[in-house]
């Protein structure tokens, strides 16, 4: 608690051998390797607290023990083809929930979806549930709660099905598509969503974009007003690239309101190289725009003098209205840079660009 606002949180823990374990899978007597995620989850209905820059609110997020950082949840890689085993252990006292695998075609696996009360009852408090599914989309998807505010209070993550590079269009065109290059943009209240948008929809109330938060980490202003103050003091996210290297960064974004967001990187071009997990023509642009759900990947250059550039995230629509200037920054931080931030500024303003 600090600066006189607390809530009481659940905090969903999974003690992780994550993505990357591997497993056999038998299937009719035939044997074959898988990727297995295992969740073995205390989950536990523990209260606890997630503050962000003195606020603290509640949360449903997922707690990697490797990290401080409660949301976005574990990032899932695997590879095309590979059967997908995860087992979700719903340990909330009162709440059923599911797991989406957003993306995901699930062909003749429907049951396997996480639509509640369409393909799957929520798993009950208390109970436990296997998923197991092909990955058969490849490509930047991503993976979330299917019940409630779930989702927008913090339970998704990342969901990256790579195939192999012969069959992988405009892989030609990096060096490097490494996991820890996932941009998580997450759009942020400051209280629990339900208590915003319930009382949004009742009152026929505006719902104003409130903050963003890239991979569980930003600086935050009071955007809309309700504390009073302006803070900035969690660190950022930074992304390290080596100079004169191509990088596949995978874009993905989780919102509630409307809230699209503009992405750029100061002085560096973003080459979209796909979108919504399918693969485009290459093109050039200075900024992307992504709404809810949308992912994007892109491939950038580093090409410039080693030191640190922001990637500005700049929110539109609810994020911009009745001066509500919504904005995030992470950093773009070459090798041997120097470890402070750019000390170029970081407005609303400076995240304004033209787009191609
Ligand atoms: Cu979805």
């Amino acid at each position: 608690m600090m600066e006189g606002i607390v809530r009481s949180v659940i905090v969903i823990t999974i003690p992780i051998p994550w993505a990357g374990d591997t497993g056999k899978l038998m299937m009719e007597g035939i044997v074959r390797s898988v990727t297995v995620i295992t969740t073995p989850i205390p989950w536990a209905g523990d209260t606890g607290k997630l503050m962000m820059e003195g606020i603290v609110r509640s949360v449903t997020v997922i707690t990697k023990l490797s990290s401080l950082s409660p949301s976005p949840g574990p990032g899932i890689q695997v590879c095309l083809g590979d059967t997908v085993i995860v087992n979700v252990q719903n340990s909330f006292g009162v709440r059923g929930i599911t797991i989406h695998w957003h993306g995901l075609k699930m062909t003749g696996n429907p049951y396997m979806d996480g639509a509640p009360y369409i393909t799957q009852c929520p798993i009950g408090p208390h109970n436990s549930f296997q998923y197991k599914f092909l990955a058969d989309t490849p490509g930047t998807l991503i993976w979330h709660s299917h019940v409630g505010y779930e989702e927008a209070d913090g339970m998704f993550g990342a969901l990256v099905v790579r195939r192999p590079l012969p069959s992988e269009p405009n892989s030609d065109l990096y060096d490097h598509d490494l996991a820890e290059h996932s941009v998580i943009v997450w759009h942020w209240y400051p209280e629990p969503s339900a208590t915003l948008i319930n009382n949004g929809f009742s009152s026929k109330a505006t719902l104003y974009g409130a903050g963003l938060i890239i991979n569980g980490k930003g600086g935050m202003e009071d955007f809309y007003g309700r504390y009073q103050r302006t803070f900035d003091t969690m660190p950022r996210e930074v992304f390290t690239v080596a100079q004169g290297k191509k990088y596949r960064f995978r874009v993905v974004y989780n919102s509630a309101p409307d809230c699209p967001v503009q992405m750029s990187i100061d002085d560096h071009r973003l080459l979209v190289v796909a979108t919504d997990s399918a693969a485009v023509e290459p093109i050039e642009v200075d900024s992307i725009i992504l709404n809810a759900g949308e992912r994007y990947d892109i491939v950038v250059t580093a090409n410039q003098t080693v030191g640190s550039y922001w990637i500005r995230f700049r929110g539109l629509a609810f994020c911009n209205k009745n001066g509500v200037k919504v904005h995030q920054e992470a950093i773009l931080r070459y090798e041997d840079a120097d470890e402070a931030p750019p000390t170029t500024n970081n407005t609303y303003q400076e995240a304004d660009r033209e787009g191609l």
